[in-house]
């Protein structure tokens, strides 16, 4: 059955994309130069990769630029969302450049402009450079200072060209699952290094947006947030009180500091001498004003305080990692947002599903994966009505890609990836995506006639 959405829900010059980030496609790990990622060495902990993968070949991306391009250019996308990979262009993190690394970003950007793609440039989707986490990584406050030079170094090289520059990927993500949990790199499980990692990330963001504005850069500057609802599982003041952390932890801590310049109170009560080390004015550089906020949006969060919730308990259907799919819940959070903090233009610049795709007479047939995308299509849709500014669309993934601690067992792609033969193979939601925006072009072009 054919999923349609109504593209007269968008305004015409809605961006509509797709995303990847480096380590999870380029591969070539030490090709040219490029120094070692702490994803390069957790990947080689036993036991810390489901499949026992790496990044080192990936998707190849590195030396199929030129084909992949083409394949991003087929859906009709009007934009790409990439990372750099700071120790591709910067091998120890600080000190020499790389310039060949750096002429790799040089091609993938001038090629997405001369096929008529907008590039959307993310300098920290999680591969820090090792040699800096030799050094106490994102828990030693240089790192802040070498995060701001490098990206006053690619602006420098890439700044005229860029739509955008998104100083951090999820910094819940590489604070929390990277230092308190450890499930991610680079492994630390302390609640107290995961909170001043998190401080160090968001103020190497202001003060990266502030260094590039004064270098001139004219490149959209925001950072990108992993948000999500966050429920009580049942109407137990216990599971309430949880909900209520568990929102401080994930979403008031990020958005009251960036937007409110301070540090949720409950929070920091809660974590009491866990709470991260700050400097005078440290707040007022977080909260430099960004140009727009990127929202990566997968599922909500549902919390019981005895564990008892199960995604089934709501009767409703998950992905391949287990994630709830729950359309609604980027709308209740893009209207929760828009309550609670004066936003900036708003880019979801992450949404998309991991099914169990099969591969079969060189088709996949993923309709699980296109009603997923076009349902959350829709409930973004519902948001843009009711008066939020949200700018964008950009679909998680162009590609299967290695998926971090699940390694190349869930696949996230709209175009499926042999990883043996690296051939490429456009699954039906890619054609479906791209029918969509074939359409999002015929009214563009009608819009323009009239
Ligand atoms: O693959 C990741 C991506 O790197 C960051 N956001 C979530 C995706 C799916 O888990």
């Amino acid at each position: 059955m054919k999923r349609l959405v109504n593209t007269f829900t968008f305004p015409a010059d809605f961006v509509w994309g797709v995303a990847t980030s480096a380590f999870q496609i380029e591969g070539a790990a030490a090709a040219d130069g490029k120094g070692q990622s702490i994803w390069d060495d957790f990947c080689k902990i036993p036991g810390a990769i489901a499949d026992h993968s790496n990044g080192d070949i990936a998707c190849d991306h590195y030396h199929r630029l030129e084909p992949d391009l083409d394949l991003i250019a087929s859906l009709g996308v009007d934009a790409y969302r990439f990372s750099v990979s700071w120790p591709r262009i910067c091998p120890q993190g600080t000190g020499s450049w790389n310039e060949s690394g750096m002429a790799f970003y040089e091609k993938l950007v001038d090629g997405l402009l001369s096929r008529g793609i907008q590039p959307y440039l993310t300098l920290n989707h999680w591969d820090l450079p090792a040699a800096l986490q030799a050094k106490g990584g994102w828990a030693n406050r240089d790192t802040v200072q070498h995060f701001v030079d490098y990206g006053l170094q690619v602006a420098k090289h890439l700044g005229d060209r860029v739509t955008s520059i998104t100083t951090h990927n999820e910094p819940w993500v590489m604070a929390t699952l990277g230092h308190q949990t450890g499930e991610f790199a680079p492994g630390v499980k302390s609640r107290k290094v995961a909170m001043q990692v998190s401080h160090h990330l968001l103020l190497s963001h202001g003060l990266t947006l502030q260094a590039l504005r004064a270098q001139g850069t004219r490149s959209q500057l925001g950072i990108v947030l992993n948000l999500a609802p966050v429920v009580p599982a049942t109407d137990s003041p216990a599971d309430q009180a949880l909900a209520r952390l568990k929102d401080g932890k994930l979403v008031r801590w990020y958005m009251d500091s960036l937007f409110k310049q301070h540090y949720p109170q409950d929070v920091l009560d809660f974590l009491g001498s866990d709470a991260p080390v700050m400097q005078d004015n440290d707040l007022q550089a977080i909260a430099t004003p960004m140009d727009f906020l990127g929202i990566n949006y997968y599922s909500r969060k549902v919390e019981s305080a005895d564990n008892s919730w199960q995604v089934q308990d709501g009767g409703l259907d998950c992905t391949d990692m287990g994630w709830e799919i729950y359309p609604e819940g980027i709308t209740e959070l893009l209207l929760r947002l828009q309550r609670d903090y004066r936003l900036p233009p708003v880019y979801v610049t992450e949404n998309g599903a991991a099914f169990k795709d099969v591969l079969f007479n060189g088709k996949v047939h993923d309709s699980q994966r296109i009603d997923f995308i076009a349902r959350h299509i829709e409930a973004i849709g519902i948001a843009l009505q009711a008066g939020v500014d949200i700018r964008g669309f950009m679909l998680w993934s162009l590609l299967d890609n290695f998926e971090w601690a699940s390694g190349y067992e869930k696949r996230f792609g709209i175009i499926h990836v042999d990883y043996k033969s690296q051939q490429r193979t456009l699954k039906d939601s890619a054609l479906w995506y791209r029918d969509y925006l074939l359409g999002v072009r015929d009214r563009r072009n009608q819009k323009r006639r009239a």
